[in-house]
């Protein structure tokens, strides 16, 4: 008998060398596979490359099935994400957040799981980063809850601070796009 999780989970990928050639965002994210069991995703896991063995460019999204992990899918175009920043060059840090962070969201650490989209960690040459995806980008109280958690499941320290970018400020204003909230 394995042990379920509360959802199906899918492990997204993105591959770079595909990136700089795409006219379109998102034309080489590919699903990868989707479990249910803390079983399944050990042995998922366990065979494949860690994000500090990844190349840059890359990004890994583990996303409750049937959420696309773009802003344009319905469930996540009024959210946003937290975002916190892996400190530099340090992939072991890298690996150990990822799966904290991965662990908490499937073993649903979060209080309020059905706000929870899915988690990315994007791998890139200045500095590697890891984002929780949320639904109610609007809902402050909500939102902030969800940063103190995620910064307690990364084990950031308390001074460090993470922000939270609503996906449509970020359509709206790209790279000028401000953070709503920190913690
Ligand atoms: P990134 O990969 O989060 O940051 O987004 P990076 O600069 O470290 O690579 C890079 C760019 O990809 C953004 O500025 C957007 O133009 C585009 N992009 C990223 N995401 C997550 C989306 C998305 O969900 N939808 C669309 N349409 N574009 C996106």
């Amino acid at each position: 008998q394995k042990h379920p999780l509360e959802t199906k989970w899918t492990l997204w990928f993105d591959n770079p060398n595909g990136k700089q050639k795409q006219a379109t965002w998102g034309q080489t994210l590919r699903a990868v596979y989707t479990f249910d069991t803390v079983e399944d995703f050990w042995c998922l896991y366990n065979n494949i490359i860690p994000p500090s063995r990844l190349s840059a460019g890359s990004d890994l999204h583990l996303f409750r099935e049937g959420i696309e992990p773009k802003w344009e899918d319905p469930r996540c175009e009024h959210g946003g994400k937290w975002t916190a920043m892996v400190p530099k060059g340090n992939k072991q840090l890298l690996d150990t957040m990822w799966l904290h962070g991965v662990l908490g969201s499937i073993g649903e650490q979060f209080d309020d799981g059905e706000e929870i989209c899915g988690i990315v960690v994007n791998v890139r040459p200045k500095q590697d980063r890891i984002s929780v995806w949320t639904k109610t980008a609007a809902n402050e109280a909500l939102q902030t809850n969800v940063g103190r958690q995620l910064k307690e499941m990364l084990q950031i320290p308390d001074q460090a601070k993470i922000g939270f970018m609503a996906h449509s400020d970020a359509k709206r204003d790209d790279r000028r796009a401000k953070e709503r909230y920190t913690v």
